[in-house]
């Protein structure tokens, strides 16, 4: 049988994730847009190392906690304290870095021999969101937020509609590049035979509406009253859940599918777990650019003034429809 065009041509005329961010660069025509795209492809190749460790940890005996509590208050995991250690020596090697935040590191880490001139960006990640699933070979990721920094500003944390870069990595069965420049969404699948990430067709674009949603419904008691009631409407809608756990994996499906991916205020986290610089903005601001909503049950996440490096956020996000549904939901109660 024959091979579909859409495989040769990926293969044989690549646009790799480089030559994609040098093209945005050239559009750019700024001294910042080549720091930016530098520091994107420090997190290309950070990501690159991360999926080599995590497709040999079982071998190497790397699987497992460190037997020490993050700032999270949450079991470190080997693979957790890795990744983290191999995204910091990348991002801080390279120019325009001068602050660094990552969800393993209590405070946020400045980068004082950084020589940018003009160009000085933040950069705030989840080194391996997900990484419960380690254990039991589930799909993990790395997420990815970028800013412009003004000198002496260094430690002020910005809204989320001030990222000028964003993303995630998904490891799974393949390993996948999702980013925007603000500009649309575009996905690269990682070609481990050559060692690049090689963009997988058109921009991203999210269905109006989806058919699925992603929760964890054992808090399903402890949601307010308009979370239930909405999900009661998906249910009776004949919507299908979909939960894997790590929010990567869970929005990348909403992303591709369409959907809704929520972490509500619980009883045992009544903010919401997930972490609004590295997880809810960055996760947001790809689903609206690609054409979908990402709300805090309340309003924009993407416009949530921060007040600390760890601060927490309830998430909902994914097709429009289904975010308005939602929101609506709450409304009325
Ligand atoms: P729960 C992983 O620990 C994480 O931070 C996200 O990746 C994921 O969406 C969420 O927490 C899962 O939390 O309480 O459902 O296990």
């Amino acid at each position: 049988m024959a091979t579909p065009a859409s495989v040769i041509s990926l293969r044989t005329r690549p646009q790799t994730l480089q030559n994609y961010l040098l093209a945005a660069e050239r559009a750019a025509r700024s001294d910042g847009a080549r720091s930016l795209s530098w520091i994107v492809s420090a997190v290309s190749s950070a990501t690159k190392g991360i999926a080599a460790r995590l497709r040999t940890a079982g071998l190497d005996g790397a699987l497992g906690a460190v037997g020490q509590v993050n700032v999270q208050g949450e079991q470190q995991q080997a693979l957790d304290v890795i990744a983290n250690e191999l995204l910091i020596a990348e991002l801080q090697s390279r120019d325009g870095v001068v602050v660094l935040g990552s969800e393993e590191n209590d405070e946020l880490i400045v980068v004082d021999e950084a020589d940018c001139g003009a160009c000085r960006y933040a950069v705030l990640f989840d080194p391996l969101d997900g990484s419960s699933n380690l254990d039991v070979g589930g799909s993990v990721g790395t997420i990815f937020s970028i800013y412009e920094v003004a000198a002496g500003a260094e430690q002020d944390l910005q809204a989320g509609r001030h990222q000028v870069a964003a993303g995630y990595v998904l490891y799974g069965p393949s390993t996948i590049f999702v980013m925007t420049l603000g500009q649309g969404v575009d996905m690269f699948i990682l070609d481990p035979a050559v060692g690049n990430f090689v963009r997988a067709g058109e921009p991203l674009r999210i269905p109006a509406r989806g058919r699925s949603y992603s929760v964890n419904e054992a808090n399903l008691d402890s949601f307010p009253a308009g979370y239930q009631r909405f999900l009661a409407e998906c249910r009776a809608a004949g919507y299908s859940s979909r939960y894997a756990g790590a929010m990567v994996a869970d929005v990348h499906r909403v992303l591709l599918q369409g959907g809704i991916f929520m972490y509500p205020p619980t009883a045992k986290a009544p903010a919401g777990k997930l972490r609004l610089m590295y997880e809810a903005n960055p996760m947001g601001w790809l689903i609206e650019q690609a054409g979908g909503a990402a709300s805090t049950g309340q309003g924009r996440i993407l416009e949530v003034l921060p007040a600390s490096l760890h601060q927490r956020v309830p998430v909902a996000l994914g097709s429009r429809d289904d975010v308005t549904a939602l929101e609506l939901a709450l409304a009325a109660t």
